[in-house]
């Protein structure tokens, strides 16, 4: 387990809930992680404390979402009103509830159930902060508590916690010792993991492999020191595009565009550039440049995103440059194609 004492302390929290309406509720869109929770966390609410649980994803689940909700048979509801306590799940910030941040201001009970850095300050004084950020994912943490709680997993629940541990660990790839052990002992409840994961796969579709790669085709390199940043233009499947070129060789990639309110743009790096300079991108990036541009912004450490209220793209990029560049006490140098 681990952290004993905030599995204790929620475990103890959600008891006082016992035979209560709990409405469960992800970020806009879900992912595998906070679905996954949601599915497992529902069925002991109400195999262990007689709670009624309902669930909620905020603009609708996206198509990944969509996938493992069918596999799980978890559906939602529409109305948000109907619940004695609210229990958010996987949400950074207030704003990653889209229009369902209204509960916040609903006078009824709100946990928010993360492992996400930026959540305990930004939910501060509006909710009941559950969070700690060594957990790999809100699966994890959903986990430790089925084991605290003596919680006999299925094969589906399994399957869930499994699905967002895997997704949310970036395939496995930044899980650390504790966080695979987790997954080899669920994949031991009997789960296939092949027919499970081949199953959540969507093939990309060609809009996103077009943006993909029109975000290479007007990237632009950087290099700060040994480091190099690539930037790039694009106002939808940006943080697919920003994963892209992170893997195409950069340390840092960094996607802005226009969108609905002003400029969006998402950032993405390797652990490598995070262990070895302490920037998290969630917290010294984004939050940072959301908030100087009268926007919001958040995430993790090597993937995150700011909202900015600006017209003007390249300026809120080159603000990005200069933030990092502030931070590194290197000027960022334009690499001539
Ligand atoms: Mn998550």
């Amino acid at each position: 387990m681990r952290s004993a004492a905030l599995i204790e302390l929620m475990a103890k929290r959600l008891r006082d809930f016992s035979e209560k309406t709990i409405m469960i509720l992800t970020h806009v869109g879900g992912d595998p992680d906070s679905i996954g929770a949601a599915y497992v966390l529902s069925n002991i609410l109400g195999r262990l404390m007689k709670s009624r649980t309902l669930f909620v994803i905020p603009e609708g689940p996206s198509t990944h979402s969509t996938a493992l909700m069918n596999r799980l048979g978890l559906s939602t509801s529409e109305d948000i009103n109907y619940a004695d306590v609210y229990l958010v799940l996987d949400c950074g910030s207030p704003e990653q509830l889209g229009e369902s941040v209204q509960i916040l201001s609903s006078g009824k009970p709100i946990m928010v159930l993360d492992h996400h850095s930026t959540s305990m300050e930004k939910f501060e004084g509006r909710a009941e902060v559950y969070a700690l950020d060594d957990y790999s994912s809100v699966c994890e943490i959903v986990f430790d508590l089925a084991t605290y709680l003596s919680y006999d997993l299925s094969i589906e629940e399994a399957e869930a916690l499994f699905a967002g541990i895997y997704y949310d660990t970036v395939r496995l790839s930044v899980a650390d010792r504790e966080a695979l052990r987790k997954a080899c002992a669920l994949a031991s409840r009997g789960i296939d993991p092949r027919d499970l994961l081949q199953g959540l796969e969507i093939k990309m579709d060609l809009s996103e492999r077009i943006a993909r790669l029109k975000a290479a085709a007007r990237m632009r390199i950087y290099r700060v020191g040994d480091w190099v940043i690539a930037v790039s233009r694009l106002s939808s499947f940006q943080s697919s595009a920003a994963r892209s070129l992170v893997n195409l060789g950069a340390h840092v990639a960094i996607i802005g565009g226009e969108s609905d309110e002003g400029v969006s743009i998402s950032f993405r790096a390797l652990k490598e550039f995070v262990d070895a300079t302490g920037i998290n991108l969630g917290k010294d990036i984004a939050a940072r440049i959301g908030e100087e541009f009268g926007g919001h912004g958040g995430g993790h450490s090597m993937a995150a995103k700011a909202y900015c209220k600006e017209r003007d793209v390249e300026r809120v990029i080159s603000r990005c440059m200069e933030v990092i560049g502030e931070k590194l006490g290197i000027t960022a140098r334009l690499i001539k194609p």
